[in-house]
């Protein structure tokens, strides 16, 4: 046998033993040196690659969608508050205005000394400070109103009163402060009863005196503070319990209010059960430019239950046509900016208290007010920005992923019916903690309130949606050479060319897909397989006659008798390689196989 003991043996006896150790370890050395070196030129050519911008931008849930939709993050990635700043720098206020910047909602640039500080200073807040605090509070914003809207008058007399409340957590005070400006300069003063801002336990140094001395001198505006970490609904809901005007007036930390915000919101929500949202535009989280974001769209959710933006039915698009100024129907609301009736939000259950820090409340909240006959809608005339974060600044006691699964569970125990179970069997680490949610309260509601199904819900507010239903077929559609459908993991929900995928189990949502009765694949996030010009592609679901599909044994046909076929390039299976309709021949490239997997 070869023990270690021969080996030493073998090599060196003696003084040679201790030379031949000395010459082992100084190799050792030196190659620990080299990786490291290495390891270090890798990462300062990755940094000189990329601007600071871009590698903060990133984030896997946020994208353009092919029909140029900006989908927005439902679903976050904490950041790390501060990293190494100094105590001093995160609990200072740096508010120095100058003059003309950012007037008129115009980016604001800064020199190449600025733009090294706000790298440093971006995880405070994730948005920019620094130029944050170059604007004014009091800034001017453009009017981004449609003419009709503009047109349209209102009867102040006969409109209700609104409690404006903004909750936060640790905000910038430039930002909360410019919140509450714009919404007193910009709201006429017999409507605005009151402003409440409620502290979520923030620890930064400047909240405390700073702010109240701030507020001290607008006779509207009052602190609450909660003196534990609660969470957004937490919050709100000491917001709403103290408020005493009719309507109630939710809004996030950072945003600006345009002229004209007030009045359809209140006018909407004054006549009719409705939980009503203003158009949200975009306050760039770089320059804190005013843009406006994309007019038709309305929000929903995916088959994880994150939030979308999606192009809203036809019905809709035509309404929006013919009557701009007119509000119209959204499956679900984003959750930060919206207006009801105080006795409505009281009535149907204010928020699930259960729900803590962030997340799924907006779900469960439009479920709810859907489900038990209230309505959800935006109105494009209420113009107002928000800061779009790409990550969290805040902490998540527990972490990001207890906190919203525990929500998320919370809202599709209640709401979501059979569709809970599809949630549930496809997200394991949701489902395994369903039953530690004590939801009895929220079932209560749903009874006493005499709620409708999901299944109400879908039929008759989201028609278009892309779930799974009895009707529908669900499962794994395979090649005869091995490869399936599916969306290409780098760009999920972006859409664009279609290519078999590796098929993956039985739990790979990404590899499932809805087929319909009317021929229509579907995939997560909306999208449909679309025959385009030469290849099929992957394609926000639309009326098109492009995505059916027509089962025909086991041949895939388009209306124009095309047959779905996977163009093997290097591939024997047809991963990786493109798909799209050929004449139909005997053809194993043709043949598909229809795996059903139940949904629930
Ligand atoms: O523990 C917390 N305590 C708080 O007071 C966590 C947050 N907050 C405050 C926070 O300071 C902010 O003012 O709650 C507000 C919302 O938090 P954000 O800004 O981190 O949330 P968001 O804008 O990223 O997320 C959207 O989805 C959330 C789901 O829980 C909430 O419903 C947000 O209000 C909602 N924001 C919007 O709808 C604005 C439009 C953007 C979109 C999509
Ligand atoms: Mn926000």
């Amino acid at each position: 046998m070869f023990v270690k003991k021969d080996f030493w043996s073998l090599l060196c006896r003696g003084r040679k033993k201790k030379i031949v150790t000395l010459v082992l370890i100084l190799l050792f050395l030196l190659n620990a040196m080299f990786y490291v070196s290495i390891e270090l030129y890798n990462t300062i050519k990755k940094r000189t690659n990329n601007s600071w911008m871009d590698s903060l931008r990133y984030d896997p849930d946020s994208y353009v969608d092919s029909s140029g939709m900006r989908v927005i993050v439902g679903h976050y990635v904490g950041g790390n508050s501060g990293g190494n700043l100094s105590a001093e720098t995160i609990n200072s206020n740096n508010y120095n205005p100058i003059k003309g910047a950012g007037e008129g909602g115009r980016p604001v640039q800064m020199s190449q000394r600025e733009i090294i500080t706000a790298r440093e200073l971006y995880s405070l807040h994730s948005y920019n400070i620094l130029v944050s605090d170059k604007i004014s509070i009091n800034r001017s914003l453009p009017d981004m109103r449609s003419e009709s809207c503009k047109n349209v008058v209102y009867e102040i007399e006969n409109l209700p009163t609104a409690s404006v409340i903004i909750v936060f957590h640790n905000e910038a005070w430039s930002t909360l402060m410019r919140t509450v400006m714009s919404a007193i300069l910009r709201s006429p003063p017999v409507l605005l009863k009151e402003i409440i801002l409620v502290d979520d336990a923030s620890d930064r140094k400047y909240l405390g005196k700073e702010l109240e001395d701030a507020v001290s001198g607008l006779d509207k505006v009052q602190i609450i503070r909660s003196a534990n970490r609660t969470g957004l609904v937490g919050a709100r809901l000491m917001g709403a319990r103290a408020a005493t005007g009719n309507v109630l007036v939710f809004l996030d930390a950072h945003c600006e209010v345009t002229t004209g915000w007030l009045e359809p919101l209140l006018d909407r929500a004054g006549s009719d059960d409705v939980f009503i949202c203003p158009h949200i535009d975009l306050l760039s989280d770089d320059t804190l430019a005013y843009t406006k974001s994309i007019d038709a769209h309305w929000g929903a959710f995916s088959w994880r239950l994150h939030f979308r933006w999606l192009m809203p039915s036809n019905e809709v698009l035509m309404i929006k046509a013919k009557n701009p100024s007119k509000s119209y129907p959204t499956p679900a609301m984003a959750g930060g900016l919206f207006a009801v009736r105080k006795s409505l939000f009281w009535r149907l259950g204010g928020y699930d208290e259960g729900m803590v820090i962030w997340g799924a409340e907006n779900l469960e909240l439009s479920w709810r007010a859907w489900q038990c006959g209230a309505r959800v809608e935006i109105t494009s005339c209420s113009r107002v920005g928000h800061i779009f974060r790409r990550h969290s600044p805040y902490k998540y006691p527990g972490g990001v992923a207890k906190v919203l699964n525990s929500n998320l569970a919370r809202a599709a125990t209640v709401w979501m019916d059979e569709w809970a179970e599809f949630f549930f069997k496809f997200n394991p680490s949701v489902g395994n903690i369903r039953d530690k949610q004590n939801v009895a309260e929220r079932y209560e509601i749903r009874k006493n309130l005499k709620c409708k199904s999901f299944k109400w819900y879908l039929e008759n507010v989201w028609p278009q949606h892309f779930f799974p239903t009895d009707e529908r077929w669900f499962g794994r559609i395979k090649n005869e050479k091995g490869s399936c459908l599916g969306v290409a993991s780098s760009t999920p929900g972006l859409g664009g060319p279609a290519s078999g995928v590796g098929c993956g189990g039985d739990l790979d949502l990404e590899r499932l897909v809805v087929y319909t009765p009317e021929g229509k694949i579907m995939a997560d996030e909306g999208l449909c397989l679309e025959q385009g010009n030469g290849r099929a592609v992957w394609k926000s679901c639309s009326d098109s006659k492009k995505q059916i599909w027509e089962q025909s044994g086991p041949r895939l046909k388009t209306v124009d008798g095309l047959c779905l076929s996977v163009v093997l390039n290097e591939s024997k299976d047809g991963i990786g390689d493109p798909l799209t309709s050929k004449r139909c021949m005997n053809d194993d490239k043709q043949i598909w196989h229809f795996e059903r997997v139940p949904w629930r």
